[in-house]
């Protein structure tokens, strides 16, 4: 149900359920959550990226599985606490960056993990598609956060009330996803930019995603504290002292991530 490759320093999570859109159950969901620990718990992982095999990215919660709770009375059967929170939680604030190669649709939770990852990068035949209201739902899984985060408020509300999916060139346009590829680029496309950033200043991207996470929701005198904290802990790295050392000298600079 999931595959984990690593090459490179850059562990790939793939959502391996073609046949149902990579729809997400309980146990796709629960090997998930082991794979997104495992990528950010590991100091040999620099990057990460999330991607779904066959023709979807995912089409959100396993609406099969989900009937049948409902039927059963068990409700959403705790599946937002249990899975889903956690996993957007360490994808967003895991310290490495994690790229997405949105394959194909991406709908209802699929979205919202795309939304969560750092950066996008899209086949010119995704599409993502807010489905929750068309079943009764609000967003879960931090699209109600990170999408109006990455394209505005109005923008956001009008995908989420209206349901209709965006396709790839407005989501490039709308400054959604990074870049748009042919299809059968899209997965080397956002592998070549993971391991790029895996041979990248790991630290200091860290510092990064907190820093742009804490300042979304605190004032500027907060914001600006937080900054300094952490740019003197980066300034403390020797991957800093190297790369400031390698400008002098006219070099390309290299990082190992201490
Ligand atoms: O339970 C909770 O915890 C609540 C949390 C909810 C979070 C959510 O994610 S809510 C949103 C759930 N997702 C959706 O509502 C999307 C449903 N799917 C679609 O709207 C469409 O299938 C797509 C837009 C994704 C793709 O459309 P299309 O025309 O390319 O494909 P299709 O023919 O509709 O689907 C192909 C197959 O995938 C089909 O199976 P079949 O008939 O060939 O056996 C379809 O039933 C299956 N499939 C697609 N999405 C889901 C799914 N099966 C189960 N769950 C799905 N979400």
């Amino acid at each position: 149900m999931i595959r984990y490759d690593v090459a490179d320093a850059v562990a790939a999570i793939t959502l391996d359920r073609p046949d149902a859109m990579n729809s997400l159950t309980a146990e796709l969901k629960d090997a998930l959550l082991d794979a997104v620990r495992r990528a950010a718990g590991d100091p040999a992982i620099r990057a990460v990226l999330l991607t779904g095999a066959g023709r979807a990215f995912c089409a959100g919660q396993d609406l099969r599985e989900h009937a049948d709770n409902l039927e059963a009375g068990r409700g959403l059967a705790g599946t937002v606490h249990r899975h889903y929170n956690p996993i957007v939680e360490l994808i967003t604030t895991m310290p490495k960056p994690v790229v997405a190669a949105v394959n194909g649709v991406a709908a209802g939770a699929g979205a919202s993990l795309a939304f969560a990852c750092d950066l996008r990068v899209a086949s010119e035949k995704a599409k993502f598609a807010l489905a929750f209201a068309g079943i009764g739902l609000a967003p879960d899984s931090g699209a109600s956060w990170t999408l109006q985060r990455l394209i505005g408020q109005g923008r956001a509300a009008e995908l989420m009330l209206l349901g209709e999916p965006l396709d790839a060139p407005r989501a490039l346009q709308l400054g959604l996803v990074t870049r748009v590829v042919p299809a059968d680029e899209v997965l080397k496309t956002a592998h070549e930019l993971a391991v790029r950033l895996a041979q990248g200043p790991t630290l200091a991207y860290a510092a990064t995603k907190r820093a742009l996470a804490y300042s979304a929701t605190h004032s500027l005198p907060d914001s600006l504290a937080l900054e300094a904290e952490l740019q003197d802990a980066c300034a403390a790295t020797q991957d800093h002292l190297n790369a400031t050392r390698a400008f002098l000298a006219k070099e390309r600079p290299t990082f190992h991530a201490e």
